[in-house]
């Protein structure tokens, strides 16, 4: 294979230079790709669509997590839905505020291929000991989970096939449920340069599901293309966003970030003329 072809978009595609396959597998039910490149590192390619490179995972990992720990302040509790990969738990694992993170995955083989194919982007978090990892459907585990959280991340594939679920106002509900008085959700909307439905359904379907403050913010992910990533942001809570840079530093920044600071914080919740137009806001 010479170069990888993304086809997520009937009139749009990314290629990528392949260096080296290193599994390929196609079963009746997805097919699973995972290659060095020369551009962006080794990249996990699922039914055809990137999923992660090595070099840019970092913008989106530190993304789903920074902006909510730091907004809220206080996190101690936090479920973690898909992210097989373990990016956004090795965002989270750098507070020590953080006590105990609860990971929902529906797939075991998946947090042990990525372990061994992506050994980076998990850097080792899967053995801290304040993790829980449940290996278990997330829409089925929202309904019936017992525990609270300060902050709910679904780091998932887009809406299609077995995705779906976890972009549905039940789903939003639920996790509404489980959160505790100024708890956040944070969810991945897609690219709305290309597919702005996305983005606009999932905010309608947040604002149904009873969350007084929905909005969104950007991660600029080179090879999720299409522009912005936008990720939904959704709480009880309007000030989280409306804390300052200097309050933001003033939290902790963790040291040794690539992407976050607290300015790009603050910048990534300013929405462009036509997108207000299309969302609203
Ligand atoms: N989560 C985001 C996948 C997005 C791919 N979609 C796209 N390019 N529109 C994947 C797991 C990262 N931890």
């Amino acid at each position: 294979m010479e170069w990888f072809e993304e086809t997520l978009w009937p009139n749009w595609a990314q290629k990528i230079r392949v260096k080296e396959v290193l599994y390929h597998e196609k079963t009746p039910h997805q097919e699973l790709l995972v290659f060095d490149s020369w551009a962006w590192g080794r990249v996990l390619a699922l039914d055809g669509v990137v999923q992660v490179t090595t070099a840019d995972e970092f913008i989106y990992h530190e993304m789903m997590i920074h902006p909510a720990v730091l907004a809220h302040g206080a996190v101690e509790d936090l479920l973690i839905i898909g992210g097989g990969d373990g990016g956004c738990l090795r965002e989270a694992c750098r507070y020590p505020g953080i006590r105990r993170i609860t990971q929902v995955e529906i797939d075991a083989s998946v947090v042990e291929f990525c372990k061994r194919y992506l050994p980076t982007v998990s850097a080792g978090a899967f053995d801290d000991p304040r993790l829980r990892l449940v290996i278990a459907d997330g829409a089925a585990f929202v309904q019936q989970c017992t525990d609270r959280f300060d902050l709910i991340v679904v780091d998932s594939t887009d809406p299609r096939g077995p995705g779906e679920v976890l972009f549905t106002e039940a789903f939003y509900r639920a996790c509404r449920g489980l959160l505790k008085p100024r708890g956040i959700l944070v969810t991945q909307c897609g690219n709305p340069a290309i597919y702005p439905d996305e983005l606009v359904f999932t905010q309608q379907r947040q604002r149904a599901a009873g969350f007084a403050d929905v909005s969104y913010f950007f991660a600029p992910v080179p090879t999720y293309i299409g522009g912005n990533m936008a990720l939904g942001w959704a709480s009880d809570e309007p000030a989280h966003r409306r804390v300052t840079v200097e309050e933001l530093r003033a939290r902790g920044v963790p040291a040794g970030l690539g992407h976050y600071t607290p300015e790009v914080h603050v910048a990534a919740f300013a929405h462009p003329a036509w997108m207000i137009a299309r969302v609203g806001y």
